[in-house]
């Protein structure tokens, strides 16, 4: 039965970036919501698509109507934001949830119009007035959905049937260690373009110092993912007033030489220059602030700008600063950047998935360097065409809103996958996507480590070869193995390239005071991040790290009573932000460094 949607169900949606820079109405605030868990508001018992659905948004009006719902009764949820954290009873909901928002429109403007979602877990369904115009699955992507033309004088019912159920063919699929918040999580707005729109347009800088980039113009002929090519239009110019430079794209895309791009100053870590870039076609015009730096490997060297870099980075998830429910808005981002430079950090990586634009438009104006992250976890369906799929969209949303992003130089592909044909046929793929959407940043996927006494560990997964940089997620000192033998530990690869330690860590629940030797005390926790420091201290192909993680996050994985209750405790603060005694560790490490040198 058609209850729920399957990967390939996701139609009729469309990405369009660069949506902070247009005039949108927002439709944030109070949503009424009911709350599905059987299904009951799409199709009826006999299969059949419901004639009273819950997207009729249908209310009984007289005593003998036969409605069985109302939504002006119903609960209110705030969008953005996760539906677990609004409402005790639904900490632990996966399931089905309708929302609704109305709203007024005062006059019929000109051009078109699309209702624009950041992101909603894990399916979408869209409704107005009663009809449905599209359905997207993924739970951290944008979409939208174009409305041009629907939007008479009067008062509208916008309906979105979210569900966040776990399935086996879902990405991510089963089991994973953070909360698995349903809602419609980031914001919605109503984005009035004209007829004839960039709905794509971005420029960065190649490693060789050319500043590419490319547009797609929507000429409103018909649905789809943007392709990398404009149709023959209006001619798209891209300014860039810093470097004189004024260009007319050819066939969407744009190259700049090395040599008329090197009088822009460059954007750096600690040091970020941003430059005003300006995009016409027709009537549209967008106007964005771009850093432009390079990033490349050389062997087992990492560099920017030609520099040889060492990443002084923090995991994060997106979850908000305090109150341990799903990270969205300026705010969370500022609060989350802040704390990571106050570690003196230079590099974030943003697990386990896209993140909200605010945080990598954030980290360009902070100058800290980005991770940016598909959610391909724990128990993929790796064979699997459909999966595989959703997994490409997924990616197309990840890299279409943010190529123009100095911030972000490595794009993660999966977190902890075991190796097998399958997997890497999958991974290969999604590879190739990234690449084919842009060739400027590089490639990195989060490897498993295997516990083995054996003080040198050799990473041969052949996932290591379609790489850039091999991340290597490991619990030395935790998980597995003597804290003292930690700084004897030498990690080696067989291709040559730079290694990132992308996770390490320890738990310890915060204010929690003891030994060095008693699991869970802010002690112990130090004396692993001490141990893991002078380990990495000696690592011959190491370019950085960035430890698990800045902040104890929510997860139904940790239930010990009285210390974790449903949170990872490996945070360096704590839920509420309280700083443990590693952060201090950590921040002193990271002193060492000097901010000009990047090493
Ligand atoms: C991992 C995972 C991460 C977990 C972490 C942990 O390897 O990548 O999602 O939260 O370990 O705390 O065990």
């Amino acid at each position: 039965m058609d209850q729920l949607l399957t990967p390939t169900e996701s139609s009729h949606t469309v990405l369009l970036s660069n949506v902070p820079l247009r005039s949108t109405r927002s439709l944030d605030g109070s949503w009424r919501a009911i709350l599905d868990p059987y299904d009951t508001g799409y199709v009826n018992i006999l299969g059949q698509r419901n004639r009273q659905g819950f997207f009729r948004d249908f209310k009984p009006r007289s005593p003998a109507d036969r409605v069985e719902y109302d939504f002006d009764r119903s609960l209110q949820l705030r969008v953005p934001g996760d539906w677990n954290t609004q409402d005790p009873t639904l900490l632990y909901y996966e399931g089905t949830v309708w929302y609704r928002r109305l709203f007024d429109v005062t006059e019929i403007g000109a051009g078109r119009s699309f209702l624009h979602f950041g992101a909603a877990n894990h399916t979408a369904r869209v409704f107005l007035d009663g009809e449905e115009l599209g359905c997207h699955v993924g739970g951290f992507g944008p979409f939208a959905v174009e409305v041009t033309g629907r939007l008479a004088v009067g008062t509208h019912s916008l309906v979105v049937q979210v569900n966040n159920r776990r399935e086996p063919t879902r990405v991510p699929a089963m089991r994973s260690d953070w909360w698995n918040f349903g809602g419609i999580t980031r914001s919605v707005e109503l984005v009035t373009v004209p007829e004839v729109f960039l709905s794509d347009a971005w420029l960065t800088m190649a490693p060789d110092g050319r500043i590419v980039g490319g547009a797609t113009v929507d000429k409103g002929t018909g649905q789809g993912r943007p392709a990398d090519r404009a149709e023959a239009g209006p001619p798209v110019t891209v300014e860039l007033p810093d470097a004189s430079i004024r260009v007319r794209l050819v066939d969407g895309r744009l190259e700049i030489d090395a040599v008329t791009a090197a009088t822009l100053e460059r954007w750096r870590p600690g040091k970020p220059v941003l430059h005003r870039v300006r995009w016409t076609c027709g009537d549209d015009a967008l106007e964005d602030e771009v850093g432009f730096r390079t990033v490349r490997v050389d062997g087992n060297r990492l560099l920017v700008n030609d520099e040889e870099t060492f990443l002084r980075g923090i995991s994060i998830h997106g979850e908000g600063p305090s109150g341990g429910r799903r990270a969205h808005g300026p705010q969370d981002a500022d609060t989350l950047l802040s704390w990571a430079q106050e570690l003196g950090a230079n590099f974030v990586r943003l697990a386990h998935y896209q993140h909200d634009e605010h945080m990598v438009r954030e980290a360009d104006r902070r100058g800290l360097l980005a991770w940016a992250e598909l959610p391909v976890y724990w128990g993929i369906a790796f064979d699997d065409p459909q999966v595989l799929a959703n997994a490409l969209d997924q990616a197309d949303e990840l890299i279409v809103r943010d190529r123009s992003r100095a911030s972000v130089i490595l794009w993660s592909v999966a977190n902890e996958t075991l190796p097998g044909e399958s997997r890497l046929a999958f991974l290969g793929a999604l590879i190739d996507r990234v690449r084919s959407l842009d060739q400027t940043r590089l490639t990195t996927a989060a490897l498993l480590t295997v516990p083995s006494n054996d003080p040198t560990v050799h990473i041969e997964d052949p996932l290591g070869e379609l790489i850039d940089v091999v991340a290597i997620n490991q619990y030395l000192g935790w998980y597995y193995g003597q804290r003292g033998e930690v700084p004897k530990t030498v990690f080696s690869t067989a291709f040559g390239k730079p290694i990132v330690f992308s996770e390490l860590g320890a738990g310890a629940k915060f204010g929690n005071h003891g030994s060095e030797h008693e699991i869970w005390t802010e002690e112990f926790q130090a004396a692993v991040y001490e141990a893991q420091i002078a380990m990495i201290r000696a690592q011959p192909d190491c370019v950085g790290l960035s430890p698990w993680i800045l902040k104890d996050f929510r997860t139904p994985l940790r239930v010990l009573p009285e210390i974790q209750d449903g949170y990872n405790r490996k945070g360096l603060v704590s839920e509420e932000g309280q700083r443990k005694l590693a952060f201090e560790v950590l921040a002193s490490f990271y002193a060492e460094f000097d901010w000009d040198q990047n090493r």
